[in-house]
């Protein structure tokens, strides 16, 4: 179907206009539900409480994403040799045996970590969640793991437990925690799956014949026992469960193995990445942002800040904070999240451009962190680009081509204009305003602590916001309209 800007803002109206919406999830959870073999915690609930469950992911709208694991020592490079590709997937990328891997753990002592440091980095970036990968596709636990002694504390010098301190810093700095598990990739432990990748043969793509093994009895021994360690040892974290790469191994049977114990914590969210055909929680649109968003489901853009997941040393491409503020704008627009990644070195220390990055980014929302958090969708749609009547995308649909200009979000009373350009001849024009069904009370800028009125008028359709000469701020500077119903 070929999305109109029609479609797209009634779409949106839908999101607004909740008996809508949940009729509709509703719906699409009854038909899912049938060929679940254990019905998971959205086929089950009523709409009241997943409404309660999700409140504070859909109000928190900027989380931080953590990829850090044994994959930083070598840091992309093995042997002398540059690996391409995404950091943590070196093992596969380079066919490492996997006792050459696992030897990796012995040198591994990130006495440079420090929770403390990365929560309130998080913190001051205006975030409100982190997810940090309890054991991604290596296999490794960066956890206290008695089902497996392939873990940080039990096959490291370092011998201290992350998830536990972050758990203590999170709940100390009141922000939430989730883990992402690699619950069904594990390239060291046997049975474990593995992605296709350069030579490997199917069907396993196994490299090494140690992987070798049965998925069933890996799932059974190794990764639900971890999950059950992972959702009993921090208390009242994790808050999120980010499952990863599922793959045909994940029948609907086994899947049902993990929700079975999903479902003993009533509160947890989690995305849609499990496999078996469970949907979760949440989209997961990765290094994107959607065009429209995904009206009537929740979701969440997980973005890098470089080209890698993982610390890789050579990795310079860094976005720009600009870029980073926009897309978080955008997203917010569209009623998504943003996961914005960091990979801290095989010292546990977060990469100084990161840092950087992510203390700019906070200073722009310790200003205007009220037109994202707690916001709802824009009221217009067409500011964020439209569809080519020639231009068709790689699924040969007609190409989404992005307008850059401006961005809307709303609360009950008002609505956010996070405006990119600052217009030339001071008047920011917004269009068709009888699409709007509240009425306009005044307006004055987000940064301005005087709320100066800013004076408006109208021509025909169009609302007139007339600006003061000066941009508040050089990335995106926000116009509050103050609204009624
Ligand atoms: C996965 C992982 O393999 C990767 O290492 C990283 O953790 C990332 C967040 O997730 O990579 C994926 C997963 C899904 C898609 C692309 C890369 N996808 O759906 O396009």
């Amino acid at each position: 179907m070929q999305l109109t800007r029609r479609t797209f803002t009634t779409g949106l109206s839908t999101l607004l206009a909740a008996p809508a919406v949940l009729a509709q999830i509703e719906g699409e959870h009854i038909d899912t539900a049938n060929r679940h073999p254990v019905p998971a915690v959205q086929d089950t609930e009523t709409t009241a409480q997943h409404e309660a469950r999700l409140a504070w992911w859909r109000e928190a709208r900027f989380g931080m994403f953590i990829h850090w694991g044994l994959y930083s020592i070598p840091a992309g490079t093995w042997n002398g040799q540059q690996i391409p590709g995404i950091g943590e997937w070196i093992m596969n990328r380079a066919s490492i045996p996997v006792a050459d891997y696992k030897a990796l753990a012995q040198q591994f002592n990130p006495t440079g970590f420090s929770a403390e440091a990365i929560v309130s980095l998080a913190k001051n970036a205006g975030m409100k969640y982190i997810v940090i990968t309890s054991k991604h596709h290596d296999g490794f636990a960066m956890f206290h793991s008695k089902a497996d002694p392939f873990n940080i504390v039990t096959a490291t010098p370092f011998k201290r437990d992350p998830l536990q301190e972050l758990a203590h810093e999170c709940r100390r700095q009141g922000i939430k925690l989730g883990f992402y598990y690699s619950q069904d990739q594990d390239w060291t432990a046997p049975g474990g799956a593995a992605y296709k990748t350069g030579d490997h043969q199917p069907p396993t793509y196994h490299w090494d014949k140690a992987q070798d093994g049965d998925f069933a009895t890996y799932l059974r021994t190794k990764a639900i026992p971890q999950m059950k360690e992972l959702l009993t040892q921090y208390g009242e974290f994790p808050a999120v469960i980010w499952f990863d790469t599922p793959t045909k191994d994940m029948t609907p049977e086994l899947a049902g193995e993990i929700v079975a114990l999903l479902n003993q914590h009533p509160r947890l969210i989690w995305n849609n990445r499990l496999g078996g055909g469970y949907k979760g929680d949440t989209e997961t649109p990765e290094q994107y942002i959607p065009a429209q968003g995904y009206p009537g489901r929740d979701w969440e853009s997980c973005m890098t800040m470089n080209d890698t997941w993982g610390y890789k040393s050579y990795d310079t491409n860094f976005k720009s904070t600009e870029t980073l503020v926009r897309n978080l704008i955008d997203i917010a627009s569209k009623g998504g999240n943003y996961l914005l990644n960091i990979g801290p070195d095989s010292h546990g220390v977060v990469p100084p451009a990161e840092v950087e990055r992510l203390q700019q980014v906070g200073q722009w929302l310790a200003v205007n962190g009220a037109a994202i958090h707690g916001t709802l969708p824009t009221l217009f749609g067409a500011e964020a680009g439209s569809f080519s009547d020639t231009e068709k995308d790689k699924n040969g649909k007609p190409k989404f081509i992005p307008e850059w200009k401006w961005r809307s979000t709303t609360t009950p009373n008002r609505i956010y204009l996070s405006l990119f350009e600052w217009p030339a001849d001071g008047v920011f024009r917004l269009p068709e305003i009888s699409r709007v069904p509240r009425t306009i009370t005044g307006a004055h800028l987000l940064a301005d602590p005087a709320r100066k009125p800013l004076k408006l008028s109208r021509t025909g359709d169009t609302l007139e916001v007339h600006l003061p000469p000066q941009a508040p701020d050089a990335i995106a500077s926000v116009v509050v309209l103050e609204t009624k119903a």
